[in-house]
């Protein structure tokens, strides 16, 4: 059995990621293409004990190389233990996050060395790499704007930060052929449709043409790649 397929959805806080990955799950369901979805920090009983501090411990002072070995610990696990036996079983793994949000958070936003970052990066990863990252894209403040205000820890960062995290992503896409950037302001249904118009173009082996993604519908969203 050959690997299966890893895609990952990025963007700043609001962009639309966990809608979307929800959405695009039931069309690999309807498309009856067996796939895990998991999402980051989390998706482990450590990552899930991670998730908790990182996110629920607004009364904590963490340090971001603190916050860096939080995150790759909780990765460690996920690879291991979800990510990389899906992947052998011949599965998509859909995750929500991965290691570009390490380079866009801690690097970008917090200022730590993207060389070391990216080294960190390998360790936890082992060197399990996704096959596309899809990156939602819109203004740090239509995001925070979108999520209400107030929330978790990190949502409780000022603007700038959010801004940084939003170049850096956008740097990082720059001239990579493995991350697409797609609009995330257009309606759900619009950047769904987008998203599938990517996957199937890129993996036209996977997503069939003529499915769901082949159909006619409002105009996409720029897509850029
Ligand atoms: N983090 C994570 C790091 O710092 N480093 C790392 O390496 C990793 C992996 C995770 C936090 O951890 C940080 C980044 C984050 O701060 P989280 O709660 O999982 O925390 O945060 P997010 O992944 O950003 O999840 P969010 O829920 O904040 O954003 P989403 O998933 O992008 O957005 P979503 O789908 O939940 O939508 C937000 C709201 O917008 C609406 C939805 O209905 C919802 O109300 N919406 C739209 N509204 C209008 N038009 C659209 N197209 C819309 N799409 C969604």
């Amino acid at each position: 059995m050959g690997r299966g397929l890893f895609v990952v959805l990025e963007g700043v806080e609001g962009a639309g990621k966990t809608t979307q990955a929800r959405s695009l799950s039931e069309w690999f369901g309807r498309l009856g293409l067996p796939h895990v979805l998991v999402r980051e920090p989390g998706g482990t009983p450590v990552g899930e004990a991670v998730r908790n501090l990182f996110l629920e411990r607004g009364d904590w002072q963490i340090p971001p190389e603190t916050e860096l070995f939080l995150i790759l610990a909780a990765r460690g696990a996920l690879v291991r233990q979800v990510i990389g036996p899906a992947l052998a079983r011949g599965e998509i793994v859909l995750a929500d996050r991965f290691d570009l949000s390490t380079l866009a958070y801690q690097g970008f936003g917090r200022g730590l060395d993207l060389e070391e970052v990216s080294r960190a990066n390998r360790l936890a990863t082992g060197g399990v790499r996704p096959d596309l990252y899809l990156l939602l894209d819109l203004p740090a403040e239509e995001g925070l704007r979108r999520k209400g205000g107030g929330g978790d820890r990190m949502e409780r960062e000022e603007l700038e930060f959010f801004r940084r995290v939003r170049q850096g992503y956008l740097q990082l896409a720059e001239g990579s052929d493995s991350v697409v950037v797609i609009r995330g302001e257009g309606g759900v249904a619009q950047v769904q449709q987008a998203l599938q118009r990517a996957l199937s173009s890129r993996f036209a082996h996977v997503f069939v043409p003529g499915g769901p993604a082949g159909s006619s519908g409002p105009p996409l969203p720029e897509e850029r790649s």
